[in-house]
Formats: structure tokens, C-alpha cells, sequence
């Protein structure tokens, strides 16, 4: 058996967005990732307004935080969001962290630490980054980060950058 039935996981996943209409491409991508067999949406935090960190000469963004619960293996995860990612137009260029169309990144898988060359959970940008722990404290204000700590302690020392929570 390649795929053993494996007992529900909650996970995190963050969404963003910089081209072809953001606010369509998370909320399309939304309804696709919950309707993939195995992801169950837990919850949405709202939609935010973020100005771009590292390179800035691209659009502002819009990014969220889901949570769901699923019976995927973390690879298996991965490559059900990369496949969205796909259908939503996301083009991999050589040129690092630039404009894209969807973004989809694995924040959380359990508790658990994963270390491989294709994924790193807890996502390494997760601690420094408004665009992430705000609408990831909006769903989960009691959450602890493993190896990290609570996302509430690390909220607190991480500037808005100019994130604005749209209603
Ligand atoms: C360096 C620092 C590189 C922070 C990256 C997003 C970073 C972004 C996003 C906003 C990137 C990775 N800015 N910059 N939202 N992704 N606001 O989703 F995040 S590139
Ligand atoms: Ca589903
Ligand atoms: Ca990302
Ligand atoms: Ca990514």
C-alpha cells in the first residue's frame, strides 16, 4: 500500500496572490482546495491588503489563512496545492519570490517538524511575516508554533509592515 489511510491531520496553509485580479485567485482557490478528496476547511480568516516584503517592485498582495483538517501525507498535500497553484495560472520563473498568480504554502502539518528537500514545516518564513501570523491568529489565537512558540507571543513582536484586514 503506497497511501495507508492515515488518521485526520489539522493543517495550515497560506494563500497569496499578485496578479490577475488577487482577491478571485484566493477566493477561487479556496473553493478548490476544499474541494480536493482528502481536505475538509476548517476555517478562513479574512482577506488582507499587503504591501510586498523582499523584492518590492511587484504588486501589492492579498493574502489568508486556511485550516483544514486532512487525510493527505505532507507530500501528497503538496502536490495537490502545486496543482492549484498550476490551474490558477502560476508560472515558475528563474527569478526568485517575484509576481504570481497563487501561492499556496504549507504553514503546519500537525506538530510535526519535516525536513525534506521539497518541504520545510513549519514554513520557514512564518515567525517574521504580518502577512501570515495575522490571519493565522485570527483563526488560531491559541496556537504554538513547534520549535517557535505561541503565535500570540510572536504577533506581538512582529511589525504590521502595512497589512490592512479587508471586511
Ligand atoms: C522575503 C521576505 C521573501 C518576505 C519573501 C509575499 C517574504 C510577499 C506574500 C506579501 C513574498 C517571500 N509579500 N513577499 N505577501 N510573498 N505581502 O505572500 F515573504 S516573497
Ligand atoms: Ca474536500
Ligand atoms: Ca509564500
Ligand atoms: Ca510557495
Amino acid at each position: 500500500m503506497n497511501n495507508p489511510p492515515i488518521e485526520p491531520i489539522a493543517t495550515y496553509i497560506a494563500l497569496g496572490s499578485n496578479l490577475a485580479s488577487p482577491v478571485s485567485q484566493i477566493k477561487s482557490a479556496r473553493s478548490a482546495i476544499a474541494a480536493t478528496e482528502g481536505i475538509i476547511e476548517l476555517a478562513f480568516s479574512s482577506l488582507y491588503h499587503s504591501l510586498p516584503m523582499g523584492p518590492q517592485d511587484q504588486p501589492d498582495y492579498i493574502n489568508a489563512v486556511m485550516a483544514c483538517s486532512i487525510t493527505l501525507a505532507p507530500l501528497a498535500l503538496l502536490h495537490c496545492l502545486q496543482a492549484i497553484e498550476r490551474n490558477h495560472g502560476r508560472v515558475r520563473k528563474n527569478e526568485r519570490w517575484g509576481a504570481r498568480t497563487l501561492d499556496l504554502d504549507i504553514l503546519l502539518y500537525n506538530n510535526q517538524v519535516i525536513d525534506l528537500p521539497e518541504l520545510t514545516v513549519p514554513h520557514s518564513g512564518l515567525c517574521e511575516r504580518s502577512f501570515v501570523l495575522y490571519p493565522l491568529h485570527e483563526i488560531a489565537p491559541d496556537l504554538i508554533i513547534p520549535g517557535k512558540g505561541a503565535v500570540a507571543d510572536l504577533l506581538a513582536h512582529c511589525p504590521l509592515a502595512g497589512l490592512q484586514r479587508l471586511d
